[in-house]
């Protein structure tokens, strides 16, 4: 048996009830045989694999809080540090319930090989929580993010691992963090990134994910001789990243007639108005049903099980913006029938296995979250940066970085598969040029 087979093998084994973390390491494991093929000898006596996919640590705790009525509520909370080798853990809070530990373990992993390929100096790490935002006060909120930072705070640091947003945190619950972190520390550092702008915050930063993933988009087309400007664009979600991901499309002259949330959709043939987006999403925490309500162009949809409404729209461009496995083989089969040319994933894992092989066999330029979502840890990074020489840089000095990092993402997984006779291929492409500079700062750095 190759050792990639080996290692799959026993991590099916030892992981049997994380089937989130299971898709990841399959479909990264998977991609790097040809370049653990060629090197098998000596990365099999290195372990290398087997260190690769057990995190450094596991962390588990709880998280008591008392509501409004008085009642004390318990959450679990999780941070996975997972590979340090060539910077200080990196990634984002989720605050959903849905949240469990194969959850955290199969968005740490990702990261790992995400931070890599932005070329900054972070390692990979993901945390979070069961806890809902949805529906509660801002008092109930901050009394959640303080008692979860009493516990995190022994963990993390500046130069140890800086936390941040994701789904369900955003500003506010940042800012609850930060301030609970510097209560109990007593020192003033850039411990979490996607701060407010008054306080160590870097211009930027909330548009990152969004803008960073069309930037991509735009320079995959490009190479492809083809131009985002006039396409039909479908987008999945109605949050941070989809919000900022319709606002640079829109901006670059794309048409983007979808958005969804958990319990509906909407199609808006006359393009999604982004401002009007913003105030419910953003200002409101209100469902889609008061965007439709205000808009009169727009068909509002409720989600029925097991059908995921934006993918039937024809389109040009797909980004899915909201879940993992929100976008399955039935929907990428609807999408190719449809015409679609391209869906970059904006969100981490999105698309399930057999729907990403179902639109690359079919011809569908297709990039993976680890590369077409990494602008928002990249810009993370440049607001650690940032707060290291104590600046702020402006709004087109961060904006032109991303523009740059996104660029050479897309260039470095496409050079990638072609180095291994996969041209076209950026999923394999992203997981080889990811994992090549973890693995050459692991070996270097001895048996740890
Ligand atoms: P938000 O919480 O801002 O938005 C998530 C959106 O997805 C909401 O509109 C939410 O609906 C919708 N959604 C639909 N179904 C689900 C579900 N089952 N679970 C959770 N949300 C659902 O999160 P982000 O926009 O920050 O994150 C979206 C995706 O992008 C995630 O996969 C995240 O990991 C990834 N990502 C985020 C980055 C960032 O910088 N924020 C960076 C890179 C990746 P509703 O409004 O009803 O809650
Ligand atoms: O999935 C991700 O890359 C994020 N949620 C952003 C992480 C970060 O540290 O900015």
């Amino acid at each position: 048996m190759s050792y990639v087979d080996e290692v799959l093998k026993r991590v099916k084994e030892k992981n049997a009830s994380e089937p989130e973390f299971l898709q990841a390491a399959e479909e990264v494991l998977e991609s790097l045989k040809p370049v653990i093929d060629a090197n098998e000898e000596k990365f099999r006596k290195e372990a290398l694999l087997e260190r690769l996919v057990e995190p450094d640590r596991q962390i588990k705790f709880r998280v008591p809080w008392v509501d409004d009525k008085g009642q004390v509520q318990v959450n679990t909370g999780y941070r996975v540090q997972y590979n340090n080798a060539i910077g200080p853990y990196k990634g984002g809070l989720r605050l959903h319930p849905s949240v469990n530990i194969g959850i955290i373990k199969f968005l740490g992993f990702e990261q790992i090989f995400k931070n890599s390929l932005t070329g900054l100096p972070i390692g990979g790490g993901k945390g979070g929580s069961d806890f809902d935002p949805k529906g509660k006060s801002d008092r109930e909120v901050m009394a959640f993010c303080q008692s979860f930072m009493t516990e995190l705070c022994k963990y993390i640091g500046a130069d140890v691992d800086v936390p941040a947003g994701d789904i369900g945190t955003g500003a506010r619950e940042i800012g609850y963090m930060f301030g609970q972190y510097k209560k109990i520390k007593g020192t003033y550092e850039g411990v979490l990134t996607g701060k407010g702008l008054s306080y160590g915050g870097s211009l930027a930063r909330t548009e990152a994910t969004g803008y960073g993933l069309v930037y991509i988009t735009e320079e995959l087309l490009k190479d492809h001789d083809m131009d985002i400007k006039d396409k039909t664009v479908v987008v999945s979600g109605a949050g941070n990243v989809a919000i900022y991901a319709i606002q640079k499309a829109q901006q670059l002259g794309a048409k983007v007639v979808t958005c969804s949330d958990s319990t509906g959709w909407i199609y808006d043939p006359e393009g999604i108005d982004v401002e009007l987006l913003k105030e419910v999403k953003e200002v409101k925490r209100a469902r889609l049903t008061e965007y439709a309500a205000a808009r009169k162009s727009a068909e509002y949809h409720e989600k029925k099980n097991g059908e995921h409404g934006v993918w039937n729209i024809k389109c040009d461009i797909a980004l899915p913006c909201a879940t993992q496995n929100e976008l399955d083989l039935d929907d990428a089969k609807e999408l190719v029938k449809n015409g679609v040319l391209a869906v970059c994933e904006g969100a981490n894992m999105p698309t399930t296995l057999d729907a990403t092989k179902y639109l690359q066999d079919n011809g569908v330029l297709f990039i993976c979250g680890k590369a077409s979502n990494a602008g928002g840890v990249a810009t993370s990074a440049l607001e650690m940066s940032q707060n290291s020489e104590r600046l702020s840089w402006t709004f087109e000095e961060v904006d032109g970085k991303l523009q740059q990092i996104m660029k050479n993402i897309y260039h470095n997984i496409s050079d990638a598969a072609k180095r291994y006779d996969m041209e076209g291929n950026y999923v394999a492409g992203a997981n080889i040029a990811g994992f090549e500079k973890v693995a050459d700062a692991m070996l270097a750095q001895g048996v740890c």
